[in-house]
């Protein structure tokens, strides 16, 4: 049998980042798991045998230490770190919180796609995941600035799919609709609990991290010359991002 395969999850210390580097380690990876909190990414680590890296992605000299730490080969990279910060309308936005959606979001995927590139290369067949969403999709109110975050990386999936044709690098995005984590929403309303449970209140199954997390082992899983585009995935009470079924 041939050497391990190296997966890099960045946010891998919660939700569909930490889910997803134990599901590549259940498929014989070894995962770097990639994260701002060295605690929970060493705790995540140790517990699937995987190598914990503290990595800020929208830092380029962070970012360069998480290359160099991963190795000259890497099979995978799996881009999930980010987010969404605040719910205001375009006209109440905050400016710093829509620059800081475009740089975890998109920037931060761009720093570490750029870094990694040699080592993926090396691999001879690689594969990268980027982690959208279905609000780089479509548009609702008060999610401007993340809409247009996320437009940005299904954007920047697409353009790095044609300038790599020809080389063994596979390119994909997983665009999730409606997630329960435990961080994604209390992130977006700044800890307010009353807001962040409004968005699943009376939803029967939003999808769970592992969800998405099988998603993206079922995509590295593929026989090489298969590329899954794009996959996007909502639970079975969400036909639409605003046609959401609750009950009570
Ligand atoms: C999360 C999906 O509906 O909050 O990426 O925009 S949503």
């Amino acid at each position: 049998m041939g050497t391990q395969r190296t997966a890099v999850v960045t946010g891998a210390s919660s939700g569909i980042g930490a889910a997803t580097a134990r599901a590549l380690a259940a498929e014989g990876f070894r995962v770097v798991c990639a994260a701002r909190r060295a605690d929970r990414v060493a705790e995540l680590a140790a517990e699937i045998d995987g190598l914990a890296v503290t990595c800020d992605v929208t830092d380029a000299t962070s970012v360069a230490g998480l290359a160099e730490a991963a190795g000259p080969v890497v099979h995978v990279l799996v881009n999930n770190a980010g987010g969404a910060f605040g719910s205001d309308p375009v006209e109440k936005a905050d400016p710093e919180q829509w620059r800081a959606m475009y740089d975890v979001n998109v920037l931060g995927t761009l720093h570490v796609t750029q870094a990694l590139l040699p080592a993926l290369r090396a691999s001879g067949d690689a594969l990268i995941v980027n982690m959208g969403s279905t609000a780089g999709r479509i548009a609702y109110e008060g999610g401007g600035g993340y809409t247009a975050a996320k437009h940005g990386t299904q954007v920047l999936t697409e353009t790095l799919r044609l300038e790599l044709v020809g080389e063994p690098i596979r390119i994909s995005e997983i665009a999730p609709g409606m997630v329960r984590t435990d961080e994604f929403a209390m992130v977006r309303f700044a800890g307010d609990r009353e807001k962040a449970d409004a968005v699943y209140a009376g939803v029967p199954d939003p999808l769970l991290a592992e969800d998405v997390a099988d998603a993206v082992a079922w995509v590295a899983t593929r026989p090489s010359h298969v590329n899954i585009d794009e996959l996007v995935i909502r639970p079975r009470a969400q036909a639409a991002q605003h046609k959401v079924h609750r009950v009570n």
